[in-house]
């Protein structure tokens, strides 16, 4: 690690096209990377180690700390900068930087983005350094998708990342079954909170919930994500293209995500709508604990290498004919085990 004093520490708001939004105590810097950093990258990306699973980051007001005193070697160099990003930065000017280096990240969640050509699957981060995530869906417009949400919640099970489940647009008249999918979720441990930015209900208790967090808003299009942090930080919008146009260089198009610090505190970042997020990391024998109610009976079957699939004297199935475990999440189960797509 470089301890120069003449560098900054900030963290990534925002990216594209190698233009990078940092924020440090010393405001907003707008930063390009070192020439150095973008080859290290470059090869990077061709030997890139699949993730493994990482230790629960420390809360946000702890955190830059924590990072500074880590050791590189405890965690890998990420291979591409993404928003959440700690780095360490030179000023140009005014308003300008450069990139000098990047910490190790604490932690990740990634989409895979199916490049069209090749059918090769990249990977995507869509927030660096987050310890939760909100998973927002509607209540209706459009119709929750619950075998996503399920897919969703493997995947911070995995990744060791606090989830909870946003149901938006509260305000609408919406299924039944709904309400009773909201009650199986919390039953499982799985904090579910109401909200609708219309009647504005809900969003006080959302705010207490981000107090303090680095958390990631992410669900399907349509949702309302980009409404609730317009809820929760009214203005937040008008802010940052006045920040934009300070600095002269006209609006961000950014399509990825962006990071915003709350007012009462913690860091918050909207992604666009995405329709899978990064599963790959899971191995087969991991799916099963990613499935929080399946713990109980894991090693509990009568062959040590269950897949909970169709096997004789399997605890899990036993335990979804008995009614203990919910039906339609172990369907889901079997449709991500199986890598049907939804
Ligand atoms: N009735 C109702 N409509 C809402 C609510 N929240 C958002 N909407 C509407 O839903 C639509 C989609 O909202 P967005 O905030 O753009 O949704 P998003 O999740 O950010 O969508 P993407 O950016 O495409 O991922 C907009 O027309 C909103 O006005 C709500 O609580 N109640
Ligand atoms: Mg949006
Ligand atoms: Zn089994």
């Amino acid at each position: 690690m470089i301890n120069d004093p003449a560098l900054l520490t900030g963290v990534v708001l925002s990216g594209a096209h190698g233009i990078y939004d940092v924020h440090t105590e010393d405001g907003i810097v707008r930063c390009t990377l070192r020439g150095k950093l973008k080859k290290a990258f470059a090869q990077a990306q061709s030997t890139r180690p699949q993730g493994k699973t990482r230790p629960r980051p420390a809360p946000a007001s702890r955190r830059i700390e924590r990072i500074e005193r880590r050791d590189s070697s405890e965690n890998p160099l990420p291979s591409r900068l993404s928003v959440g990003d700690y780095v360490k930065l030179r000023r140009l000017d005014g308003e300008t930087g450069l990139i000098e280096e990047i910490l190790p990240r604490q932690s990740e969640l990634a989409r895979k983005d199916a490049a069209s050509s090749d059918k090769k699957t990249v990977q995507q981060t869509l927030l660096a350094n987050l310890d939760q995530v909100i998973l927002v869906f509607s209540t209706t417009q459009p119709e929750p998708h619950f075998g996503l949400l399920d897919r969703y919640l493997t995947i911070c099970e995995a990744t060791q990342l606090t989830a909870l489940v946003c149901l938006n647009k509260s305000d609408l008249s919406y299924d039944r079954r709904v309400e009773e999918a909201a009650q199986m979720y919390n039953r499982l441990g799985y904090p579910v909170i109401w909200t609708s930015v219309v009647s504005c209900d809900g969003i006080e208790q959302l705010r207490s919930l981000l107090k303090d967090h680095t958390s990631l808003f992410t669900g399907p299009s349509g949702v309302g994500k980009s409404s609730l942090v317009n809820a929760l930080e009214p203005g937040m919008a008008l802010r940052t293209n006045m920040i934009s146009s300070a600095t002269g260089k006209g609006k961000h198009t950014t399509t990825g995500s962006r990071l915003y610090p709350l007012s009462d505190g913690g860091w918050l970042a909207d992604s666009a709508g995405i329709r899978a997020l990064a599963a790959w990391n899971i191995e087969p024998e991991e799916l099963a604990s990613c499935f929080i109610e399946f713990r109980p009976y894991l090693g509990e079957c009568e062959y040590s290498d269950c897949t909970h699939i169709d096997e004789e004297g399997c605890a899990v199935i036993q335990a979804v004919q008995d009614g203990v475990i919910d039906e339609r999440r172990y369907r889901s189960y079997i449709r991500i085990y199986t890598n049907e797509e939804r």
